[in-house]
């Protein structure tokens, strides 16, 4: 067997062992069971197995074990929890997973990327190992859903909003190796009447709306956005957009196309629904309907939500993050808002567009408290109490009370 055929195998074994796990999760059958449905067509499968494994088809093919993700539909948000402990970056195994339909299976080998549109003068199509070839970058940022901290419209201010009810663990941050999209383009020989790229997933389509896809300005796009195939060091995940996602620092999670295909240019604006009926600011608060470009400022403890914690004294740690820049003072109350006490940031662990991990003691007495943090950037954003309501609950960047119970 040669090397490149052997990896392969190895490959495709390491896939299916991936799938009979979280089928075997999700349904809870037998290894042999799973097999066989995978094998046989499932002839040999009782009719309550067929029914369980047609109800899961795994739309995110990683485990996603009860004690660090909270499912949400098509998606698996982290628990804050369970980034207490962990290093900086967060283990793609624990990185949370917005599918808008499910992961895809590609093959590296047959997937290509075009460039096209009258934005620029010579199409591309470029092979996994064309991209390889282009000059590698590693840049340590966040990804956050837009609607990382929704569920708080709801519960902290009344006003529900539809979607994924996240909490705030919409969010990971990870060390990205890809290639300037800049260069790509300069490749296709980008025009200078350029004013919008749109890259575009290989995943199905979603009903009417096509395939997903958002267009990025021209100015960003040549800015600082990546085409990434190295998470942490490692091959982009399968859940995470192998082999090729878009990084765009600083911006929302929708930005960053998984299972990049397509890349339009063009020289006049594009629209999709990820930028005409979703991913704007609807609302009376904003008559001019904003699409949403970057992230804001949010903080969260590392704690359960609620949390039941004993009492004594207590180490509180925890994250905040910025799309404008570096964390520069977090400050946390445990009673309820009326006095605050700056946290101490790793500065060895603050990153503009990632997270500053934090800690401040804190002497538990029994009872009922509610916990808050904030944060302030390095620009001088702080986070406000309360937000204006958007129907579709976006960008919720308000301060949020951390129920904990002390016995
Ligand atoms: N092709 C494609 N890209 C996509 C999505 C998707 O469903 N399909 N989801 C988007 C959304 S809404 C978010 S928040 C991020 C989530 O990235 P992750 O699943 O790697 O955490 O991917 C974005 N890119
Ligand atoms: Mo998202």
């Amino acid at each position: 067997m040669t090397d490149s055929l052997k990896n392969e195998s190895e490959y495709n074994q390491d896939r299916l062992e991936r799938h009979v796990h979280t089928m075997r999760a999700r349904t809870g059958l037998s290894r042999r069971n799973v097999l066989a449905g995978i094998a046989a067509g499932s002839a040999s499968l009782l009719l309550h197995e067929k029914r369980a494994l047609a109800q899961t088809a795994p739309t995110i093919v990683k485990p996603t074990p009860a004690d660090k993700f909270r499912l949400l539909g098509t998606n698996a948000e982290t628990l804050f929890e369970a980034f207490r402990g962990q290093g900086y970056e967060t283990p793609e195994s624990l990185f949370f997973v917005r599918n808008h339909t499910s992961t895809p299976t590609l093959d590296p080998s047959t997937w290509r990327l075009t460039i096209d549109g009258s934005g620029v003068r010579r199409p591309l199509s470029l092979s996994y190992e064309d991209l390889l070839r282009f000059c590698s970058v590693d840049v340590t940022k966040f990804i956050e859903c837009a609607g990382n901290g929704r569920s708080f419209y709801g519960s902290q201010q009344g006003t529900p909003t539809p979607g994924s009810q996240w909490r705030l663990g919409a969010i990971g941050v990870g060390t990205w190796t890809g290639v300037r999209l800049s260069e790509v383009l300069d490749r296709a020989r980008i025009k200078r009447t350029a004013v919008d790229v749109q890259p575009q997933g290989l995943d199905a389509e979603v009903g009417t709306n096509g395939h997903v896809r958002r267009p990025i300005p021209i100015e960003k796009a040549l800015d600082d956005v990546l085409l990434v195939y190295g998470l942490n060091g490692k091959e982009l995940p399968p859940d995470h957009g192998f082999p090729v996602r878009v990084l765009v620092p600083g911006w929302i999670g929708i930005a960053n196309i998984k299972w990049v295909g397509r890349i339009e240019v063009s020289e006049q604006p594009l629209f999709s629904a990820w930028n005409t009926s979703q991913y704007r600011l609807f609302g009376s608060e904003y008559p001019d309907q904003p699409v949403l470009t970057q992230q804001t400022v949010k903080s969260a403890f590392e704690l359960p939500f609620p949390a039941s914690i004993p009492a004594g004294y207590q180490f509180l740690t925890g994250r905040s993050w910025s799309a404008h820049g570096k964390i520069r003072k977090v400050e946390v109350s445990t009673d309820g808002g009326t006095t605050w006490y700056e946290a101490y940031i790793d500065p060895h662990k603050n990153k503009p567009q990632a997270w500053a991990q934090w800690s401040i003691p804190w002497f538990a007495t029994p009872g009922q408290h509610v916990l808050k943090v904030r944060a302030t950037d390095s620009r001088g954003n702080r986070q406000p109490d309360t937000v204006p309501l958007n129907d579709l609950g976006y960008l919720f960047s308000a301060v949020v009370n951390h129920p904990v119970t002390v016995t």
